[in-house]
């Protein structure tokens, strides 16, 4: 029974018999996940002013050396999630090829794999607008014992675990759904804990934002286009209005909470849009279902998609469902 102001650590033990498989490894997952976080916090907070003090971007104060806030983010939630073999496999949009953990006996016993996007928005940290951290977490398919294989990571969303995003906002919030509904934990920068401060987070059924980014409208579908059109239209509760921060996890954190529709449709130069399935569509799909939206490619649910390569990209419609409905009613009607 999530409790309003309890801490993310006493949540998870509280509600480690709900979840499916209830060794603790989970548990620890996530618990890993947290504390990478705040480190990931820490170094984002202070981003404007390391851009200060180092040279350029080459050596910081100290003498060492600078790293693109989006490289430290994946190392560190690395080094985190393997230092603590709690995992057998990453994948991470930061990485060409998946990375395979052994373990401490080189047993490959553990049974999870982890998918993220360690920094999303990343363009954005040097305008000071929020970014976040997007993961996924599997099952792995193939048999405990052996090194991981790539198909441990390309299973469709529907077989997810668990996912979440950590916002790097106006304060910082860790958002994650084990398949039981999704809560929302911000972190006490002073006490560095997380408490519950959103349990149940569920996204309106309808809303009035829709978010995307108008500058490519001459590339969108005709679909697309028309919702657009829709949603400028003086009828009923429109025109509605239109927000787009340009950093994914801020955008639909912002939607969850206020109502609304977050897409990155196909365009004339990149027919699967922009988005990773793997690492952004997918976790915020299983998230955004399980508060009560609906998150398509268009024409079919995000999470049914049988993914072949680890970095493909796909049209994303996300958000409040009777929103994510009536766009996909215009790219059916559209195309
Ligand atoms: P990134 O993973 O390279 O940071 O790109 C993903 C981000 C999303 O957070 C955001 O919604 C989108 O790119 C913005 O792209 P655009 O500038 O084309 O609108
Ligand atoms: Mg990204």
């Amino acid at each position: 029974m999530a409790r309003k102001n309890q801490t993310l650590g006493e949540f998870i033990i509280e509600n480690q018999s709900a979840f499916p498989y209830s060794s603790g490894e989970l548990s620890r997952l996530i618990n890993s996940i947290r504390l990478a976080a705040k480190v990931v916090n820490h170094e984002v907070n202070k981003a404007g002013l390391v851009d200060i003090t180092g040279a350029y971007g080459e050596t910081n104060i100290q003498g060492e050396d600078q790293q693109k806030l989006d490289v430290y983010a994946n190392n560190k939630f690395i080094q985190t999630l393997t230092n603590r073999e709690i995992v057998c496999g990453i994948a991470s949009e930061e990485n060409d090829e998946f990375i395979t953990i052994e373990g401490c006996n080189k047993d490959h016993k553990n049974k999870y794999v982890v998918l993220m996007d360690p920094l999303d928005g990343s363009s954005n940290i040097d305008v000071n607008v929020s970014v976040g951290t997007i993961f996924s977490v599997y099952r792995r398919i193939t048999p405990i014992g052996t090194p991981v294989k790539k198909e441990d990571f390309l299973q469709p969303g529907n077989q997810q675990v668990a996912a979440g995003y950590i916002i790097y906002g106006t304060s910082t919030m860790l958002v994650y759904t084990t398949g039981h509904g999704v809560n929302g934990f911000t972190l006490n920068p002073a006490l560095g804990s997380w408490y519950l401060s959103h349990p149940d987070m569920y996204f309106p059924e309808d809303g009035k934002i829709y978010s995307i980014n108008e500058g490519n409208y001459v590339h969108f579908p005709q679909g697309v286009k028309d919702y657009i059109k829709y949603c400028q239209e003086e009828k009923d509760d429109r025109p509605y209005t239109s927000r787009y921060i340009g950093s994914m996890v801020s955008d639909i954190h912002r939607n969850m909470i206020k109502g609304g529709i977050f897409m990155y449709p196909s365009i004339s130069q990149a027919p699967n849009g922009k988005l990773r399935l793997l690492y952004e569509c997918n976790p915020i799909a299983f998230i955004t279902e399980q508060a009560g939206g609906k998150a398509s490619d268009g024409f079919k649910r995000i999470m049914d998609i049988q993914p072949t390569e680890l970095h493909e990209r796909t049209p994303f419609f996300c958000g409040s469902k009777n929103m994510v409905e009536k766009a996909e009613e215009f790219m059916r009607k559209g195309k």
